[in-house]
This record gives C-alpha cells, sequence and structure tokens, in this order.
C-alpha cells in the first residue's frame, strides 16, 4: 500500500532534506504534498523533478488532500497549531520540534534504539522526532550501554550553523563576505547574539535557571526518555563557524570495564554507524565529509587514561539529515513495516 505524505515546512532546511530524501529511497509513496505558510504557499519545491506548488498550511487541508503521514519541520508554534488538525483528519504526525517531545504521552524515537516506541503513537497520534545533537549522540551510547551499562556522559558540542536555520547558514556566509570585504566589525547579526565568523559562542538557546542552557538540557532529557534510563549527562553546547554537520566530543563512564578495540569493533556493527579510526593516516570524523550522508561517524574511540571504565570518542553527523530529516523518514518507514505487520 502507499501514502499520501505531507512535509510542512517543504523549503525550510530540513523540509528541503525530506524531499531529498525522499528521491533517493524506495519509499511507498502514493502523493506528496509540500505545504508552509501562506507566506511560501505558491512557491514551488522540486521533487522527482518536477516542481511541486507547496500548498498553504490550514487545518482543513490535511482531510482535503486525505494525508496519512504527515512530517512537521516548521518550529514548535506551527507543530502546536496545526499538528491536532493532522491527527483529526487521521495522519500520524512526525514532529521534528521540540513542541511535543517531553509529553509523557508521546513517543520520542530513534529508529535504531528505541523503535517499540513508535507503537505508542495511537495515543496521541504523534511521534516526536529528538533534537539533533541527542539523536546522532544516542546512536552511538546504545550499543555501548548495552555492552557495558553507561552510566555517565560528559558532551562537548560543535554545532552548525544550520542548526539555527537557513538564514543562520546565511549569516554566516555573509559575515565571511564581510571579513574579506574590510567590514566583518559592521556585519549585522541576527540569527545570533555574536559574531559567528572566525567565532566558536558557547551558547546554543536560551540559558535556564540552572545555569546550563535550553539545548544542553535537551540533551540531558531526551536522553533519559528515548533510552529508558536515568544516566547522568552533562553537556555544552557550542557554535561554531560551519555550515552542516553537527560534532560531538563524549566521555563516557560506565559500570564495567572497557577496551577501546572492542568497543570500535561493537559500534562497526551498530546500524547506521561508520567507524572513522585510523589516526595515524588522519582518519577521524569531520563535518566537511559527513554532508548528506545519513549515517552517523563515529572515531578518535580511546581509553581514558586514569580509569579503565571509561571511553572518549568523537562523533559526527549532518544535523538536517541524521539529526532531522533521515530519522523522521526512518520513523515513518518503521511506522508503516509496523502498521503492515
Ligand atoms: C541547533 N539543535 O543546532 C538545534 C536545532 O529542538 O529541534 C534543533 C532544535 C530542536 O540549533
Amino acid at each position: 500500500r502507499k501514502f499520501n505524505l505531507a512535509v510542512v515546512g517543504a523549503n525550510g532546511a530540513v523540509g528541503e532534506e525530506v524531499l531529498r530524501i525522499l528521491e533517493e529511497i524506495d519509499f511507498p509513496l502514493n502523493k506528496l504534498v509540500p505545504l508552509a505558510s501562506s507566506r511560501s504557499a505558491g512557491k514551488t519545491v522540486e521533487f522527482n523533478g518536477q516542481d511541486l506548488v507547496i500548498k498553504e498550511l490550514t487545518n482543513e487541508i490535511f482531510e482535503q488532500e486525505e494525508i496519512e503521514i504527515a512530517i512537521f519541520s516548521a518550529g514548535g508554534s506551527v507543530s502546536e497549531a496545526f499538528a491536532p488538525a493532522a491527527v483529526k483528519a487521521g495522519a500520524v504526525v512526525i514532529d521534528n520540534t521540540s513542541h511535543f517531545r517531553m509529553d509523557p504521552k508521546v513517543p520520542l524515537v530513534v529508529p535504531e534504539v528505541n523503535p517499540e516506541d513508535i507503537a505508542k503513537w495511537e495515543e496521541t497520534g504523534i511521534i516526536a522526532n529528538p533534537n539533533c545533537s541527542t539523536i546522532q549522540m544516542v546512536q552511538a551510547l546504545k550499543p555501548l550501554d548495552e555492552a557495558y551499562d553507561l552510566v555517565r556522559v560528559d558532551v562537548s558540542t560543535y554545532q552548525a550553523t544550520s542548526g539555527a536555520g537557513k538564514s543562520a547558514m546565511e549569516e554566516l556566509v555573509q559575515q565571511m563576505q564581510d571579513f574579506f570585504a574590510f567590514k566583518l566589525d559592521e556585519s549585522e547579526h541576527k540569527a545570533f547574539n555574536q559574531q559567528i565568523a572566525l567565532n566558536v559562542i558557547p551558547q546554543i538557546d536560551k540559558f535556564m535557571d540552572n545555569g546550563y542552557t535550553k539545548e544542553e538540557m535537551k540533551m540531558v532529557n531526551e536522553t533519559t526518555k528515548i533510552m529508558h534510563k536515568e544516566i547522568a549527562l552533562s553537556a555544552t553546547c557550542v557554535r561554531v563557524p560551519v555550515l552542516r554537520g553537527h560534532s560531538e566530543a563524549l566521555t563516557l563512564t560506565f559500570d564495567s570495564e572497557v577496551n577501546a578495540t572492542e568497543a570500535r569493533e561493537i559500534l562497526s556493527k551498530a546500524p547506521n554507524i561508520v567507524i572513522l579510526d585510523d589516526p595515524n593516516a588522519a582518519v577521524y570524523p569531520m563535518p566537511k565529509d559527513c554532508i548528506d550522508r545519513n549515517e552517523t561517524f563515529v572515531g578518535r574511540i580511546r581509553e581514558d587514561n586514569y580509569s579503565n571504565n571509561m571511553l572518549h570518542m568523537f562523533v559526527v553527523a549532518d544535523n538536517l539529515r541524521v539529526g532531522a530529516a533521515t530519522n523522521a523518514v526512518r520513523i515513518a518507514q518503521k511506522f508503516i513495516e509496523m502498521q503492515e505487520a
């Protein structure tokens, strides 16, 4: 059977990636309906060599178009306002925003980690897609937790500007142009509260009362929900002048002794993980090599110098794909597989 699928925010940074992935894979698609706000309605998006006209996102459109699967990636307030109408029309909503993630009734899913949670979709009609920095991390944590019993994670992130959308990418490019025109000092910043070109910003999203940012606390809370386990986790999330690809330096503490060679072997067999780990040949994961890829890259896997139950590693993935669009499409594929089983 084939499905009617809507992409809400079809011309956004993540929506466009959803379309590219659906072109690349064998997805049982009957029709694809691109949706966006009235500002973008009437524009076109390319899909399989055709120009599809973006329709206006309204409460009625889901029923009119007989939508069965709706992938939302147009911001939390859009999901809050329109996801209920999609559910009412009988669609399953796969939501890329943070709006529903921590609702106990809504499953929060990374298909490589907790696919079984998809079965809870019926309670609300919504399946939430985690934050990009959480997705690539838990993909690497899960197989190691199964092997060694993970108790603590310390993570520092190096997050690309595309995490904050297209305008944030443009802001970095504009500032680089301004630098070469000797006018970086006059360059505007709107997407970020500091200059991002030739800089790193140790703030992503707003600060909470505990001194951590919202992005950092997302990593804590989402990891617990996805892994079904209280793992002590401290994050420092940093924006870097990269367009695409989030990097993460992980320090992992386990309840048992670990071995880097064995851990590498375990990760090499984990779904959608690629090991790039030959430091002597300068082989390690880097954002420039993960663009448009649907895998998560892991390298620099090494034991701690002082403790035999700790490991360090570097994890990189395309935040727009693995961290958003790919995960959403994989949820849709798993959902269909479970419906048909
Ligand atoms: C960033 N991780 O890199 C954010 C973007 O909760 O879906 C994704 C925000 C979210 O800025």
